[in-house]
């Protein structure tokens, strides 16, 4: 027998693949991949037989934090409060996961808890965004934006993104009440502090997988280089063909295209302020911990 299918869990060594038919199989990789010093790991697409995996497909994207391949996008949450909402902690996120080549879903939740006007303002300033990325508002408790976040998930490889607290959990359980994935309350009453997930796993959602692992939970810039920046918003790069300067950092260059936008109201000024936090944040870097100082 060989079949083929996707490692959707990895525990102590053993891996979970699922076939077309949704069968599981708990398998050892061949010995040929340490030798090769090739881990299969969980969204990998193999060819198994009984017991083993002996084949892996080539991967389309291969993430770190968390570890997880082939990732079709990622869902970035975002609490309109409770924690607060931060522009900045938002394009910090997008920026990693674009420099990822991966595309985020930007979903703002708790909709619910925040009082109507201030979610309008809220609303009329995250509409900047919706000229690039699919926004998303929802509600655990109402349910409000759940048939929007089956669709955009079905048939994908999902990776839940956002800090702790968000509602990524609770956004899980509410769409699909069978899943009963723990959320933060209930994990501090443990005691277990912050994330209770302690391997990375796909979980059959909709019509899609999803991993519930804090995706992309250390915004650090460390791999990062300032100027490399504008290439990952992608608002800015779209614009950059008319800078003065072809290497422009639209931070002080004259004839910037960008800045001129960002003058006359074109950019979310809160999106401006995020690219010059994160190329300062990168400059003050210790360019001990950076690979290529620049
Ligand atoms: N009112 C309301 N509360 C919510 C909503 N979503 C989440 N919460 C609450 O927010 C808290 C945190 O939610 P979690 O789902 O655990 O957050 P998380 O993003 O999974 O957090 P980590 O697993 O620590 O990364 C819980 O107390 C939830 O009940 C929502 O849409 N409305
Ligand atoms: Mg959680
Ligand atoms: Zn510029």
């Amino acid at each position: 027998m060989e079949k083929e299918g996707r490692i959707i869990k990895l525990i102590g060594g053993l891996y979970t693949v699922i076939d077309e038919e949704k069968n599981k199989y708990i398998l050892k990789p061949l010995g040929i991949f340490r030798h090769k010093n090739i881990q299969p790991k969980v969204g990998d697409l193999v060819v198994f037989n009984q017991d083993s995996i002996i084949d892996l497909k080539e991967r389309k994207n291969d993430l770190y934090r968390p570890m997880i391949a082939n990732v079709d996008q990622v869902l970035l949450v975002n609490s309109a409060i409770s924690p607060d909402f931060s522009f900045l902690l938002l394009d910090k996120f997008i920026t990693l996961i674009v420099a990822n080549g991966i595309k985020p879903i930007i979903i703002i939740t708790k909709v619910d808890l925040l009082e109507k006007s201030l979610l309008e303002a809220l609303k009329a300033k995250i509409n900047y965004y919706e000229k690039f990325y699919k926004v998303i508002y929802f509600s655990a408790k109402t349910l409000e934006g759940k048939e929007e976040i089956l669709n955009v998930t079905r048939n994908k490889v999902n990776v839940l993104a956002g800090q702790t607290g968000a509602g990524k959990s609770s956004l899980l359980n509410a769409i699909d009440s069978k899943l009963n994935i723990q959320t933060n309350e209930i994990s501090k009453a443990l005691g277990r502090g912050k994330h209770t997930t302690r391997h990375v796993e796909l979980i059959a959602f909709g019509e899609g997988y999803i991993a519930d692992t804090p995706g992309f939970s250390k915004l650090e810039f460390l791999d990062y280089q300032a100027n490399q920046i504008r290439f990952y918003f992608s608002d800015f790069f779209e614009l950059s063909n008319q800078c003065k300067f072809y290497e422009c950092t639209h931070i002080h260059e004259p004839g910037c295209a960008i800045i001129t936008a960002y003058q006359e109201g074109k950019i979310l000024k809160e999106r401006y302020e995020s690219y010059k936090n994160i190329y300062n944040e990168i400059k003050l870097q210790k360019p001990i911990y950076r690979r290529d100082d620049k």
